[in-house]
């Protein structure tokens, strides 16, 4: 099945030229990246450009301005969808998902799973960087969102994931607006709640050691609202 990895970036300048050949080594000769830009100050969509006369896979999305990751990955999909591509990957571009674990969501999709999660809460799940300050805060943000949503996911804070086509033409993209986190939940509840097989595989997950992170406070904020405000809504039977 056609795969497109979609690559949201924003100053990845540092980050792009490793992170497209470490996946041209690993994709397959009909696989596609598509990166999706939002007018990077630092040059990545230019970058973006002109690695793509040389790498026939590339293609590349601008957009005018910041939105955040939920708009970015949305136009991404929409993109990858209309160029026919039967698997749609989402994938950050700072190394903290392993390029070579690509193959290993791929077969799971293609093996029938409708979403497959890279997952750091399941068996084999690991981040080895991380002290207990910054796990705790993450492994909250998930149980508080299973537990409001009634989901029995481990990671739905997770941003590397595969979707089968049908998925990402079911559900309602354009109501998943997010900036950040509550993107990541809100998708994969959706998917689950279409009734859509869902599966995690365990994944070491790494910081990122260029350039700097783009989440904040507020990401985080946006996150403990819109779980509840998910939950009344799919209760209310308007999911
Ligand atoms: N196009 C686009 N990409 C974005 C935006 N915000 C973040 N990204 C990209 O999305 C990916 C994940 O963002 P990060 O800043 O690494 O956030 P994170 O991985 O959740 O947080 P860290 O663990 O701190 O790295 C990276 O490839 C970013 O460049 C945005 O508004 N638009
Ligand atoms: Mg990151």
């Amino acid at each position: 099945m056609r795969a497109t990895v979609c690559l949201p970036t924003y100053n990845e300048l540092e980050n792009l030229e490793p992170m497209l050949d470490a996946l041209a080594e690993v994709l397959r000769e009909e696989d596609r990246v598509l990166v999706i830009d939002d007018a990077s100050p630092d040059g990545t969509g230019e970058l973006a450009d002109r690695l793509s006369q040389s790498r026939p896979f590339l293609d590349v999305l601008h957009r005018s301005r910041k939105e955040g990751l939920g708009p970015a990955y949305v136009a991404g999909f929409r993109r990858a969808l209309a160029s026919g591509a039967e698997l749609v990957l989402e994938m950050d571009c700072d190394f903290s998902h392993d390029p070579a674990d690509v193959p290993r969501l791929i077969a799971a999709a293609e093996e029938g799973t409708d979403l497959v999660l890279g997952s750091r809460y399941v068996r084999g799940g690991a981040i080895p960087n991380w002290g207990v300050g910054r796990r705790a805060v993450s492994l909250g943000g998930n149980l508080y969102a299973q537990i409001l949503l009634g989901s029995r996911i481990r990671d739905l804070t997770g941003g590397f994931k595969c979707f089968r086509r049908a998925v990402l033409e079911t559900i309602d993209l354009d109501a998943c607006d997010a900036r950040g986190y509550a993107f990541q939940i809100e998708t994969t509840y959706r998917v689950q709640r279409a009734g859509f097989r869902v599966r995690e595989l365990p994944i070491s997950f790494s910081d990122r050691t260029r350039g700097t992170s783009k989440m904040s406070r507020s990401i985080v904020a946006e996150a403990a609202w819109k779980v509840p405000l998910l939950r009344l809504r799919a209760l209310a039977g308007r999911l």
